[in-house]
């Protein structure tokens, strides 16, 4: 049983971020998604969502490729989150490759390259 675990935000969830997790499926048996809570959000990464944390949870939850879905509080948690859920393979967007070769010693590493053309960015501009 290959356990691989991916880490996000996950607001206004898109296609982009479904070809992501799609992949990262693939990549095992069993597959733990990371998504930011609302503080760590505002706190850390100065992004304001429009769903809450419950809500992406939920949408997170509901896509077929999805195992299991835990909450991100802190950048720091990652090498205890591969400990405890026994992860082998830790896997993102590769907008943040390299970010996390420090976990190479514990699990795979692997960047996979993102969905070009679409970003909540780009949604809430064209919406605007
Ligand atoms: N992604 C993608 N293609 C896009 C947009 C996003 O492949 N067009 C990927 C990102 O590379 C990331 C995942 O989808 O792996 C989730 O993207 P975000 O919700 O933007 O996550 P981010 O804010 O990068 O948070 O500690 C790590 C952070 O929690 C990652």
């Amino acid at each position: 049983m290959k356990r691989v675990i991916t880490y996000g935000t996950f607001d206004l969830l898109h296609y982009g971020h479904i070809n992501l997790l799609k992949r990262a499926k693939k990549l095992g048996d069993y597959l733990v998604v990371v998504v930011s809570t609302d503080e760590f959000n505002w706190n850390e990464k100065n992004k304001k969502c429009y769903f809450t944390y419950e809500e992406r949870k939920a949408m997170v939850e509901a896509i077929r490729y999805v195992d299991l879905v835990i909450p991100e509080t802190c950048w720091d948690q990652k090498r205890q989150d591969v400990v405890n859920y026994k992860i082998d393979t830790f896997v993102m967007g590769d907008d943040w490759k390299g970010k996390f070769d420090f976990l190479s010693d514990l699990c795979e590493v692997v960047y996979l390259p993102r969905t070009p053309e679409i970003s909540t960015t780009k949604i809430k501009a064209d919406l605007k």
